[in-house]
């Protein structure tokens, strides 16, 4: 299939994007240089505006030839059942017998706690209430620019079943870099049978990466709180019983 614009199947798209060049017609032709080398053909400037000195943003609309192979596209589809904020309660109180631990962070420089405080706080986000909400788990939330040792420091004192991490920024990859490092940390701190599971989140990461960056689960853009108990009790409880 082909992408969609006015009538179906006509290839248009739309990209935006930032030259270093002021806001003149040269700039603007370069932009459309741009967008012919990236395959679109024919490419029309529908917005450019200047973005301080030296700086033009565009957004261009035009044709592009590429197939969309629906049956070659590979994601991570959710591989395990949702459950409401009851059943989660049932199901560790019935299992484990205790309270199921949770400590969560933005690690790094970051300072971008939204994401991370809408999974924890009570308030949540999307109509869903966050762990903190939940009667059977314990959730400790450090907040942001937390540096790794700290945080395995804390998973260790709270004995945390889970340490949930939060990435927004990707400059420079900082998003992998960090994540990389906190999940050597916790290898090099606690033997296999003994880690918490690592789950990192944030809207840029991609959800196959989880071998390479050494944690258990990666969550994207529009996670709620209900996908991630689910996933804690899924992970922590059923699946390991079932493994056992
Ligand atoms: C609010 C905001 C800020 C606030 C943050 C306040 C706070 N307490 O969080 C302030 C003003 C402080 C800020 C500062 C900066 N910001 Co800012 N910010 C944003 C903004 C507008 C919204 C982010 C947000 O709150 N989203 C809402 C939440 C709910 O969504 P979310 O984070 O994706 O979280 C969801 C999922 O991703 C997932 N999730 C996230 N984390 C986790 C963790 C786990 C464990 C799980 C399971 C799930 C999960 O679940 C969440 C709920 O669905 C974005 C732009 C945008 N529209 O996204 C820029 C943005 C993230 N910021 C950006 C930048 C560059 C900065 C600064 C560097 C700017 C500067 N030059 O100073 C600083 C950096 C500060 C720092 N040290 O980190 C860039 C990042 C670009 C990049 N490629 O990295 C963005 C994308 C803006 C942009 N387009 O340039 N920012």
């Amino acid at each position: 299939m082909r992408p969609y614009g006015d009538t179906t199947g006509d290839g248009m798209v739309q990209v935006s994007f930032t030259l270093p060049v002021p806001h003149d017609k040269r700039a603007e032709g370069a932009a459309v240089q741009l967008a012919n080398k990236m395959g679109m053909d024919p490419a029309m400037v529908v917005h450019a505006k200047a973005m301080g000195d030296g700086f033009t943003f565009f957004v261009v609309y035009g044709r592009v030839n590429h197939l969309v192979d629906l049956d070659a596209v590979r994601v991570v589809e959710r591989d395990f059942a949702l459950l409401s904020a009851k059943e989660v309660n049932t199901v560790v109180k019935q299992r484990l017998r205790r309270k199921l631990s949770v400590v969560g962070a933005c690690i790094g420089t970051d300072a971008h706690t939204v994401g991370i405080d809408a999974i924890l706080n009570v308030k949540g986000i999307a109509g869903e209430k966050g762990l903190e909400y939940y009667r059977e788990l314990k959730v400790t939330n450090m907040g942001a620019q937390v540096s790794v040792p700290e945080l395995v420091e804390t998973a260790r004192a709270e004995k945390a079943d889970a340490v949930l991490v939060s990435q927004v920024v990707t400059q420079r990859d900082a998003h992998l870099h960090n994540t990389r490092e906190m999940s050597a940390a916790f290898r090099e701190a606690m033997p296999a049978g003994r880690r918490p599971l690592l789950i990192v989140g944030g809207p840029r990461f991609d959800e196959s990466m989880t071998d390479e960056l050494g944690v258990d689960r990666i969550f994207g853009r529009g996670t709620t709180p209900g996908e991630v108990a689910s996933y804690l009790v899924h992970a922590l409880i059923t699946q390991r019983k079932a493994m056992a």
